[in-house]
């Protein structure tokens, strides 16, 4: 366990390699179905459940439990999962690790009725050493307590008494934000084993210059080690050093001629570590990243020294049945759907995405902004230590998953905090030195909402990002008064900043095969036009780095006068069908 940021993490290891199965680890995945029982005191605990569940369902693990049955769709309290697994015994000699891909929202773990640990925030891994824990060669119960309740102090907040910005007070359930509150062990379960010495954390930062890149390696182990280290780039580079006693190998390797990581070219390296104690091969990590440069220059982003204009989207993880489960065929789809359109950009808005997700982007050579779950936060956070504490540590997570990603060539904090107080000042720079001093080589955003002139945060933050919906929650109706609105108010917007900016959020709502002319809110052809006209009104801005539309796909939200199941804004319906929108879309971003 290690802490950066001044934080507490009870129990878990912030290690986020990704679990590979290679000559000396071992992988074996335990999603499926689970026993699952619902606690709706939320008090299993009290009632002995850690020893074994009263199953009432048997859930799908790797999905959000909501839509797998009618009386799930509506469960926000704890559910308890369990399920069991025979260890080999000739695993007996190595560390057994136990990994939740993610989780929401706060989880607790026994192992054969002992108690293991807790990992409290959705949307990221957490993982414990079971290895004292396992009874090798005879089966082990596996219980997880995942506890769904929506609260002010979660990230991301419900329930909220404050006054809110963005009006979402009083939906059903009372999550504080525009997308369902699924519940669940979202994402894959596995188990691995490791040596007892091993690899515990990669981080791979390169710098380009006359066609050759030096390659920074910083290689932690878990505990001091001795012997020898080969160091291999794919099969270009071998290195091999002698370390003595240390559990931190740093240095560089040199690369003439390097094939740079680019959206043409989505070059991955397979940067290898193994650790040899004499002849005993100790451990051995393969991580898959890329060579390229980011930087901010002139108000754009610039990719290995060109500049690009960022097109595409704010996406959901979201999907009928699924909910946020992982799946590896809405991943593709996903990201096909947004080649085929034309877009070179995305934002995990509003949330980490799956690791699957990020490794998909690499090989795809799609540009992503990764974004936290702090969303719609007000006042009442800003002044709370264990909120700060909690953020904190959740932006460690985050970037100790997806550092060595070439996808990601920037960091969002927030997503529509009421930056307009004075306290949203000091919290929101807080945040900021935190993201800067674990990851300092990628541009870092907050998302804002409020009027430029009364935002007490931005000026902290390396480029401003913002959501307008000119013509839609205002000007509603009224397209060519909404455009002429977007365009002076990016004017003030660049006037009080002086920085970079990308607009996160613009969009209507459509209501797939509703046709209306002259063009209407909620008919295709008024999403239509509204994205193309403002996307070429932003694209003009020489201050604007990028557009990215809201949103990709219509997903699902909380009860509320104001959403009929879904937010429709999709250019594509929930099971992803091109809008209207999508076509005129395509013909601005395949030609362009
Ligand atoms: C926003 C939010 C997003 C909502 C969207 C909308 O500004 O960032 O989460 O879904 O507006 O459709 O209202």
């Amino acid at each position: 366990m290690y802490n950066i940021c001044n934080n507490k993490c009870i129990g878990v290891y912030i290690t986020m390699l990704y679990p590979q199965m290679n000559a000396k680890r071992m992988l074996t995945q335990l999603s499926g179905f689970w026993k699952f029982a619902m606690d709706k005191e939320n008090n299993g605990e009290s009632k002995n459940w850690q020893n074994g569940i009263p199953a009432d369902h048997e859930v799908a693990v790797g999905a959000s439990w909501n839509e797998q049955f009618q009386d799930l769709m509506y469960f926000f309290d704890t559910g308890w999962y369990e399920t069991s697994v025979v260890v080999p015994t000739n695993y007996q000699s190595e560390r057994v690790w136990l990994r939740v891909g993610a989780a929401n929202y706060l989880s607790k773990v026994w192992i054969n009725g002992q108690y293991v640990g807790l990992h409290e925030g959705p949307h990221l891994p957490f993982e414990f050493d079971i290895s004292d824990y396992v009874k090798f060669g005879e089966e082990n119960q596996i219980i997880i307590a995942v506890d769904a309740q929506i609260k002010p102090d979660r990230l991301p907040p419900g329930d909220v008494e404050d006054e809110q910005i963005i009006g979402f007070k009083g939906q059903y359930p009372n999550n504080y934000f525009d997308f369902f509150p699924y519940g669940g062990i979202n994402r894959p379960v596995y188990i691995y084993t490791t040596s007892k010495t091993h690899i515990q954390s990669m981080t791979v930062t390169s710098e380009v210059a006359d066609a050759t890149a030096i390659v920074h390696y910083e290689v932690k182990l878990n505990a001091d080690f001795t012997g020898s280290v080969q160091l291999q780039l794919s099969k270009e580079l071998t290195e091999e050093v002698q370390v003595d006693a240390t559990d931190l190998i740093t240095g560089q390797l040199t690369v003439k001629n390097p094939r740079l990581w680019s959206m043409e070219d989505p070059h991955l390296y397979n940067f290898k570590v193994d650790l040899y104690d004499g002849e005993n091969h100790v451990d051995s990590y393969t991580l898959k990243t890329g060579i390229r440069t980011v930087e901010l220059v002139n108000n754009k982003l610039v990719l290995n020294g060109k500049e690009v204009f960022l097109k595409g989207f704010g996406l959901h993880e979201d999907f009928a049945v699924l909910g946020k489960g992982m799946n590896h065929a809405v991943i593709a789809k996903d990201m096909n759907l947004l080649k085929w359109i034309g877009a070179n950009s995305f934002r995990t808005s509003h949330y980490p995405y799956s690791e699957e997700f990020l490794q998909y982007a690499d090989s795809q050579g799609m540009l992503v902004i990764g974004e936290t779950p702090f969303v719609g936060f007000v006042k009442s956070h800003y002044t709370n230590d264990r909120i700060l504490n909690h953020a904190k540590q959740v932006i460690q997570e985050m970037i100790e998953r997806d550092k060595n990603h070439p996808s990601i060539i920037a960091w969002s904090l927030a997503n529509e905090g009421d930056t307009s107080v004075p306290e949203a000042g000091p919290f929101y720079k807080k945040l900021y030195e935190c993201a800067k001093s674990l990851e300092p080589t990628r541009p870092i955003t907050i998302v804002n909402c409020v009027a430029p002139e009364k935002d007490y945060a931005l000026e902290y933050y390396d480029f401003v990002s913002i959501n307008r919906y000119y013509g839609w929650y205002e000007q509603t109706g009224r397209l060519d008064e909404g455009c002429s609105v977007l365009s002076e108010k990016l004017d003030e917007v660049y006037e009080v900043f002086k920085k970079p900016i990308m607009i996160t959020e613009f969009g209507a709502d459509a209501v797939a095969g509703l046709h209306i002319d002259p063009p209407e809110a909620f008919s295709e052809e008024y999403q239509a036009e509204m994205v193309t006209r403002q996307y070429k009104i932003m694209e003009e801005k020489p201050y604007v780095m990028g557009a990215h539309i809201w949103a990709f796909a219509d997903f699902k939200t909380s009860q509320t006068p104001s959403r009929v199941i879904v937010n429709r804004k999709g250019l594509f319906t929930r099971d992803r069908q091109p809008k209207l929108a999508a076509h005129m879309i395509r013909k601005e971003w395949i030609q362009n």
